[in-house]
């Protein structure tokens, strides 16, 4: 049993006073940066999923400094954001200084794992000299005309009280606090965001993120291609002129199969098309409709609802009049918030059909019943019959196009980003309203706050209760609210919703780059060095919200010229989560958290490390088990009682596995399998007692691998072996190849005593395995038959079937 609360210290405070994990700007050295996401300080302290992350990372930025490598692996807090904010409001206490408390909690925690942070370098996105940066971002979004101020119905979070986005909004629920949410038209500050959609698509192919990241982020934006329709409509106006309905569709192959029309129950054409004996159903259903979520309305297995306006439309192709229902599966926010319903090749229009008892045509011929959403050749399509799907798809957009009824389009599923929140704690938004009408037409009269008052401080105040009405706690400060505009002189008021908690954490790791810069949010000459991040590990809750976001923030900071890369992030994994022993999530609520204290204290900081390494392949959920913890123990325990059993030399067999291990633990720390470097080096200890001993130059090599996992254990080793310096200024030891190979034996096989073959097998192999192998040789399987009567086996040399 080694003492680890006396090896944790000393080679922390070590570290510490060496500097060893300090990033130099600018080196001979090629750099390498390595990034986790940053923790939000909550007041539960380090979550025991922090270290597997943190860990993982860890082992490979250690790894890359024992390669040559000037490695940057930066720590900081994100530290806006509700919890600590309704904490606050609970105790009657200030977020600032929750904040402070929280996050010495946090840095005492990670420090006490030994991870190789160059804490010179911490940030805080709750730090004035921090944010001010961030809201210079914001304007710079401002002033390019990103952000926009606008009304429009959003998600509303009923118990934060405050407006969300839609990447908040995760299966039906606010994100944060999981609680319902509706949509509420508010007027909102949003970025738009989906004029990067086309760059966010196609950059992912430039990127070495996991195939699963990339999908959902591609599902996410959501582009579609197809056409839009314009079909006429009767007139809108007793005597008026007809008007256009505008339809997008993916599919404008299959126009005549448009047996009707469907538009959203929020659609502006709605009250002008229903006829007047169809008003009192129509608005009924509008009323009905508009309460649902989107969720509710999107849903394949509930049954279809819907009523008819009254009126028709014309189908540009062939003129048919067909009729123009309402129905909720369509939403007013996708497309033009109308479709064309083919119900032969679309399922919901198809359950819509029979539930109403509107006409179905096949127009895509095909075999099996109808609907049928694959393509194939037209039929029922006049002219275009006998056109594949693709080909029909191109020409039926230039037919309508040259006959000014509709044209091919391209649609998104990604929408711009609410950014105003109605909360205090958070980034101030750095503009005023000026009310004087002359000044600043263009922009509704918001006016951006000069670069040299920056930052908007955040002021304190009484009351942080968000209210119902949704305006910001931030309202109440009368002093602060009312100002001056910088543009006019006249009076002015400021912005009182604040930034989302997304907003710091967009360009975290540029500050990481140049965290004390006051002139900048970093150095170009050191953002050129540094960018991109070269490995980035971090939850897949966050692939559609943060890593959305930081991508689209970087690649704006990109074109106005203030970062020298598109892409922030040159490679993307992702760690599973751990869960409770029985399987379940651990919550607060039902008391099966584990506190990584705990385990640091009873065990020491490499047990941590190295369980949570071992714990299952890193991409998975695992359960915790407190028995495996032990086992990781009594792992290093035994590590240690290997300085006891050195030789002069050593079997080849404890040299094979060396060489083995090195081997295994190098590509597997590359392909992230954490769990069975781990395992490898559980084999080497084994291998080594059982042969009796290793000599002392063969342990100082193991325990350069061991360094990056249970780098306490393996310093103190070390020392006492007498090698100098610490492990971490080792060079990533080499492997032999000859040297870890399997010694390979020659088996003659006989049946009956006659030679029939020979096989050729690892040397020490187990009799089983050489004679399963023995049975399957070709020319011995001919003349056995079924199983042989007996089987002699001489290790190393024969083996003879008895049939
Ligand atoms: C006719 C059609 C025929 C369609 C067919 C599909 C198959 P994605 O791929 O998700 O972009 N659609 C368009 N706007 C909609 C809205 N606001 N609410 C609900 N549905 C809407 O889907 C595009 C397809 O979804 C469009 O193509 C349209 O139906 C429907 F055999 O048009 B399709
Ligand atoms: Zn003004």
């Amino acid at each position: 049993m080694y003492d680890h609360k006396k090896f944790d210290k000393k080679w922390q405070d070590r570290w510490e006073e060496a500097g060893i994990f300090h990033a130099e700007d600018f080196s001979d050295k090629e750099k390498f940066y390595v990034l986790v996401e940053f923790p939000y300080p909550s007041g539960a302290g380090l979550h025991i999923g922090h270290p597997r992350s943190y860990t993982a990372l860890d082992v490979v930025a250690r790894k890359r400094r024992m390669e040559g490598m000037n490695v940057l692996y930066p720590i900081g807090w994100d530290a806006f954001g509700l919890p600590t904010e309704n904490y606050a409001i609970k105790t009657g206490r200030k977020p600032q200084d929750v904040t402070k408390e929280n996050i010495e909690t946090f840095r005492r925690q990670l420090k006490s794992l030994g991870l190789s942070f160059d804490w010179s370098r911490e940030v805080n996105t709750t730090d004035p000299e921090y944010y001010k940066w961030t809201q210079w971002m914001f304007l710079e979004f401002f002033k390019a005309g990103l952000a926009y101020k606008a009304r429009q119905p959003i998600n509303w979070c009923l118990d934060c009280k405050t407006g969300l986005a839609n990447e908040e909004v995760v299966d039906a629920v606010c994100e944060r606090c999981g609680g319902a949410v509706e949509k509420r038209e508010k007027e909102q500050w949003m970025i738009a965001i989906t004029k990067y959609a086309d760059k966010l698509l196609e950059d992912l192919e430039n990127v070495d993120y996991l195939p699963k990241i990339k999908k959902q982020q591609q599902d996410w934006i959501g582009r579609s291609e197809g056409a839009t329709i314009d079909f006429e409509v009767p007139p809108l106006t007793k005597g008026g002129r007809g008007g256009v309905l505008r339809v997008f569709t993916t599919r404008p192959d299959t126009i005549f199969g448009a047996t009707y029309m469907v538009l959203a129950p929020e659609h502006p054409l709605v009250a002008k098309l229903t006829t007047d004996d169809q008003k009192s159903e129509v608005e009924t259903y509008v009323k009905e409709a508009v309460a649902k979520t989107d969720i509710e309305r999107g849903d394949a297995t509930k049954e279809k609802t819907g009523v008819f306006t009254g009126a028709y439309a014309t189908n540009p192709v062939d003129k048919e009049k067909i009729p123009i229902w309402i129905a909720d599966y369509v939403l007013m926010g996708y497309g033009t918030g109308a479709i064309m319903a083919v119900p032969g090749h679309d399922e919901r229009d198809f359950a819509f059909a029979k539930q109403f008892d509107l006409p179905i045509v096949e127009v895509v011929a095909g075999e099996g019943e109808l609907p049928r959403v694959e393509g194939g050749r037209a039929v029922n399509s006049g002219e275009f019959d006998g056109l594949s799907t693709v080909e029909f798809k191109k020409k039926i957009s230039k037919w309508l196009e040259t006959r000014g009824k509709g044209k091919a389009a391209v649609n998104y599923k990604l929408r711009d980003w609410v950014f105003s929140r109605q909360r205090y704690w958070g980034e101030p938004i750095p503009l005023v309203h000026c009310e004087e009408e002359e000044c600043s037409p263009e922009t509704g009269g918001w006016v951006a706050i000069p670069e040299d008052e920056l930052p908007v401080i955040l002021p304190e105040v009484e009351k942080y209760e968000p209210t119902d009405s949704g305006e910001s706690p931030l309202a109440g400060a009368t002093d602060w609210v009312e100002t001056m505009c910088p543009e006019c002189g006249g009076p002015a008021r400021r912005e009182t919703d604040t930034m989302p908690n997304w907003a710091g954490s967009s360009w975290y790791f540029l500050r990481y780059i140049d965290p004390k810069n006051s002139e900048a949010f970093a150095d170009k000459k050191k953002l050129d060095y540094w960018m991109p991040v070269d490995w980035y590990n971090g939850g897949m809750e966050h692939t559609t919200l943060h890593l959305l976001y930081s991508r689209f923030w970087n690649k704006f900071l990109h074109d106005r010229g203030h970062v020298p890369v598109s892409e922030p992030y040159a490679k993307r994994t992702s760690h599973g989560l751990i869960l409770a022993e029985d399987g379940s999530k651990m919550s607060k609520s039902k008391g099966n958290v584990v506190n990584p204290d705990d385990t640091v204290n009873e065990f020491g900081a490499d047990t941590l490390r190295v369980y949570e390494m071992f714990i299952g392949p890193f991409g998975g959920a695992v359960p915790w088990s407190t028995n495996g913890i032990s086992g990781v123990r009594r792992f290093l325990d035994r590590v240690v009682r290997l300085a006891d059993i050195v030789k002069d030399s050593e079997s080849d067999a404890v040299t094979r596995v060396l060489h083995q291990t090195i081997k295994k633990v190098t590509t597997d720390i590359e392909k992230m399998r954490f769990n069975t470097a781990v395992a490898q080096m559980m084999t080497f200890v084994n291998v080594v007692m059982e042969n009796g001993g290793i000599t002392k130059e063969s342990l100082l090599t193991f325990l350069r691998v061991l360094g990056p996992f249970a780098p306490h254990v393996a310093n103190e080793l070390h020392e006492q072996l007498g090698g100098n310096g610490f492990v971490e200024s080792q060079a990533w030891p080499s492997f032999d190849e000859k040297l870890a190979a399997e010694k390979e034996v020659k088996i003659a096989i006989q049946v009956n005593g006659k030679l029939r073959g020979t096989i050729t097998v690892a040397a020490g192999a187990a009799e089983q395995d050489v004679v399963a192998s023995a049975k399957q040789e070709e020319n011995v399987a001919k003349y056995l038959e079924g199983e042989p009567k007996k089987t002699i086996f001489i290790a190393g040399k024969l083996v003879n079937f008895v049939v």
